[in-house]
C-alpha cells in the first residue's frame, strides 16, 4: 500500500486501523478515509494497471442524459454478476447543481434493494471542498476504495468544464453518455470528450432523436482516421438494451486513439497539483496581487520544488 504524506488524523486514530475496518466493511470508517482524501490532508498512490482489466470507469456526458439512471441498471446488472462496485459522483460546481444536496441528485435504487446494497457503496465529492486539484483527489478516492477491497469504481461526472473532463481522464476507461439529439450537432466534440472516449452510449432510446444522435456521434467519430469507438443505444428508462451495455462495459478495452488526449489530461492534472501544493502557492499569488513579482518570477518560483 502506498499511503501516506501529509497525514493529519485525528490523535489516538491510525491510519492502518482505519483502513482495516474499511476492509472489514465499516462505512464509517471509509467515509472517514474519503474525506482524508477530500480535505487534502491524505493521499493514496496507484497500486493498479489499467493494461487489461480496468479497475476505474468515467462515466461523463451532459447534465440531465440519464447517468446516473444508467448507472443505477448496470450496478443492478454487476452485482448480480457476484461484483462490489463504488461510485464517485463527482459534484459539478455548476448551477445548475445550486445548492441541492447532491444526495438527491445521486439517488438509486440499488442502494434500497435489501440483496445488492452491501455489493454497492455510493460517495459524491463535493468539489468546492477540495482546495487541492480535483481530478486527483478523484483519482485517489478511487485509489483508496480500490485498496479497501472495491471491485470496481465508477466515477460519474458531468462533462461540462475542463476540471470534471480530467476527473474522466482518470479513469482506465471514459464512457460518454449522451442523449437524443438537441439540434445544436454534436457538443462532446467541441468539449473533448470525444477524443477520450472509450465507448459511446446514447441513452433514452425511447425517445425521438436518439437514433439520430447515434447517427451523428457515429459520422463525428469516424471522420478521424484511427479506429472509432462503438456507439450503443440504450433506455435506461425501460431497461432496453441494457444487458448488453453492462456486458459490453465490462470486457471494454482501452481505445488506442484515446490514450494520447487521456495522457494530455493527466499531466494537466498533475502540473496543476504541483503549483496548487507549493508551499509558496499562496504566497506567489499575494506578490503578484501586489506588484510585487512578475508573472514570470512567480512561475518560476512555483515550479522549482524547494522553494
Ligand atoms: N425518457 C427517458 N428518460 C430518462 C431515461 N433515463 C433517464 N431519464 C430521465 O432523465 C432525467 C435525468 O436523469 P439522471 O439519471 O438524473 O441524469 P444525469 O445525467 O445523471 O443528470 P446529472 O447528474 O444531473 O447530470 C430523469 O428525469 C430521468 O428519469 C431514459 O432512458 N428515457
Ligand atoms: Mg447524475
Amino acid at each position: 500500500m502506498q499511503v501516506g504524506i501529509g497525514i493529519r488524523l485525528n490523535e489516538g486514530e491510525i491510519l492502518v486501523d482505519r483502513m482495516d475496518a474499511a476492509k472489514a466493511g465499516d462505512r464509517r470508517a471509509l467515509a472517514r478515509l474519503l474525506s482524508s482524501i477530500e480535505n487534502g490532508e491524505l493521499r493514496f498512490n496507484d497500486s493498479h494497471s489499467d493494461a487489461s482489466d480496468w479497475k476505474i470507469l468515467a462515466l461523463t456526458g451532459p447534465p440531465g442524459v440519464g447517468k446516473s439512471c444508467l448507472l443505477d441498471r448496470l450496478l443492478h446488472e454487476w452485482v448480480d454478476a457476484g461484483l462490489r462496485v463504488a461510485v464517485l459522483a463527482v459534484d459539478p460546481s455548476s448551477p445548475r447543481s445550486g445548492g441541492a444536496l447532491l444526495g438527491d441528485r445521486v439517488r438509486m435504487s440499488v442502494v434500497d434493494d435489501e440483496n445488492k446494497k452491501n455489493s454497492v457503496y455510493v460517495r459524491s465529492v463535493a468539489t468546492r471542498k477540495t482546495s487541492g486539484s480535483v481530478p486527483l483527489v478523484v483519482q485517489d478516492m478511487a485509489f483508496c476504495l480500490l485498496e479497501v477491497g472495491w471491485d470496481k469504481v465508477v466515477i460519474e461526472t458531468v462533462g461540462a468544464g475542463q476540471s470534471e473532463v480530467r476527473c474522466a481522464a482518470v479513469a482506465d476507461r471514459i464512457v460518454l453518455v449522451e442523449g437524443p439529439a438537441r439540434g445544436d450537432g454534436v457538443q462532446a466534440e467541441k468539449a473533448g470528450l470525444l477524443e477520450l472516449a472509450d465507448a459511446v452510449i446514447v441513452n433514452k432510446s425511447d425517445l425521438d432523436g436518439a437514433q439520430r444522435h447515434a447517427n451523428e456521434l457515429r459520422e463525428s467519430l469516424n471522420l478521424g482516421h484511427e479506429e472509432a469507438p462503438e456507439v450503443y443505444l440504450v433506455s435506461a428508462l425501460h431497461g432496453t438494451g441494457i444487458p448488453q451495455a453492462s456486458a459490453m462495459l465490462l470486457s471494454l478495452n482501452q481505445s488506442i486513439r484515446a490514450g494520447r488526449a487521456r495522457w494530455r489530461e493527466r499531466l494537466l492534472s498533475h502540473h496543476e497539483r504541483l503549483l496548487l501544493e507549493h508551499p509558496q502557492f499562496d504566497t506567489s499569488l499575494s506578490n503578484l496581487e501586489e506588484g510585487l513579482m512578475s508573472f514570470d518570477e512567480a512561475y518560476a518560483q512555483l515550479r522549482n520544488k524547494n522553494e
